[in-house]
């Protein structure tokens, strides 16, 4: 088989790329390890920046996300038992966030695919890759029993933190930065409507962090910190509801309507960094090149900020035969993941309770925030930062 570019996962950073290549006339296959079922059973992301949406809105699949997703100009902050609200729109020129889930996006990517016609080889066994420091890269794996090979131009490595892409760079050419977090996130989704349906609630208190956000008005997605020695099996329903209501403000907490959990999963939080994202002809985009600390809502935006600049990169190789796209990409992608990864971090230190730092440590944190409420100026830095920062 043969494409011009091969892109390996089909997560929404593989499958954003392969939406804006189909459209621009450049043939694109993608080869995913796991199955389309699979892939829409990982319950993730929630918030999406403008950008992110005017991308899918420019690859022609913008019509859920502007149907169905809810628009947010504030967030709120809760700490020492009280609420806050940060205004995010008039501090960032008319900016807003959107709630609306990764699975929403992933689900609407792979249908517009599907009615494209485009190859995507789900359930791809033993995938590698080949040849992407020559002019001739090649992807290999097995596929329903049979051996198959792609010869393609280049190779987009779209397949997340523990995909073959990455894995198969040669150790000394790549440089990975790393930061684990002594937490993890414990988060539930429930068929009951959400506590805030105009903003998402951020909570720091001395039982630790918590965030109520939204996937519907009728579907609410909610995450308490938990040590990561924690399992789902430690954690009822019953338990989280009550321990979420415990830190929260007292009028949010009464206001927090519960039900049973329709999926309940603890996640690591780690930052990371692998530089650079170019190979070759082996581009790395997504999950596959960095990780954020969910805390700033910023994983699946990061993704969608490096596919656009890899479509563009490409788009321009074939228009024009112009290298300079593909030349300039990780140095183009990497400046603004840095700038998201510091944003991720800081409002990470700043909200959750870290074993280490105790008392002071807490104390340290409401005072950040208390003179966070008081300046415009620290308001606009995480307002510009939250609604997301030019590519
Ligand atoms: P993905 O990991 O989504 O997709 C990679 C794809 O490649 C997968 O489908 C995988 O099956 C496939 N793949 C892997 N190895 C392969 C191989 N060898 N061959 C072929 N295919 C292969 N972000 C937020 O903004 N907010 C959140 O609350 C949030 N929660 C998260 C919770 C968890 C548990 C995780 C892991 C991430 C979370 N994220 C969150 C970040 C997440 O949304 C990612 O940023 C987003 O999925 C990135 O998309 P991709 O880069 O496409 O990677
Ligand atoms: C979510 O809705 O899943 C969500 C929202 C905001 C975050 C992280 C996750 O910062």
């Amino acid at each position: 088989m043969r494409t011009q570019v091969c892109i390996i996962g089909a997560g929404p950073a593989g499958l954003l790329l392969g939406a804006l290549l189909q459209q621009a006339g450049i043939d694109n296959v993608i080869v995913e390890r796991q199955s389309a079922d699979y892939v829409l059973g990982r319950i993730r992301a929630g918030i999406l920046e403008q950008t992110t949406v005017d991308t899918l809105t420019q690859a022609g699949v913008g019509q859920g996300v502007q149907a169905h997703g809810h628009v947010h100009n504030h967030l709120e902050l809760v700490f020492n038992g009280q609420r806050h609200s940060i205004e995010l729109t008039q501090r960032t020129g008319g900016k807003v966030v959107t709630a609306y889930g990764q699975t929403e996006v992933t689900k609407d990517l792979m249908d517009h695919r599907a009615a494209a016609g485009a190859t995507t080889l789900y359930e791809a066994k033993d995938v590698s890759l080949q040849g992407f420091d020559s002019a001739k890269p090649v992807v290999r794996f097995e596929h329903h029993g049979k051996a198959q090979q792609i010869d393609c131009d280049f190779i987009a490595g779209c397949d997340g933190f523990h995909g073959i892409s990455r894995a198969s760079v040669p150790p000394g050419s790549i440089t990975e930065f790393h930061k684990e977090y002594p937490f993890g996130w414990l988060g539930v989704l429930a068929d009951v409507p959400p506590v805030s349906p105009h903003a998402i609630v951020y909570g720091n208190s001395l039982r630790g962090f918590s965030l109520c956000s939204m996937r519907s008005l009728t579907r609410s997605r909610y995450y308490v910190q938990c040590p990561m020695s924690d399992t789902v099996a430690d954690w009822s329903d019953e338990r989280f509801w009550n321990e979420l209501k415990l830190r929260l403000d007292a009028d949010t907490a009464s206001r927090i309507i519960t039900g049973p959990s329709i999926e309940k999963s603890i996640a690591p939080l780690r930052s990371f960094v692998a530089e650079p994202m170019r190979f070759g002809r082996l581009f790395l985009a997504g999950d596959a090149a960095h990780i954020v600390p969910p805390t700033g809502a910023k994983g699946l935006n990061l993704a969608a900020s490096d596919v656009k600049m890899l479509f563009e990169a490409f788009s321009e190789y074939y228009s024009s035969q112009s290298e300079a796209g593909i030349n300039g990409y990780s140095q183009r992608a990497l400046s603004r993941v840095w700038r998201v990864e510091r944003f991720s971090w800081w409002l990470t230190s700043l909200m959750h309770r870290f074993p280490d730092t105790e008392g002071f440590g807490q104390k340290v944190q409401e005072a950040e925030l208390s003179y966070l409420m008081s300046s415009e100026a620290a308001q606009t830095m995480l307002a510009e930062n939250y609604v997301g920062l030019g590519g």
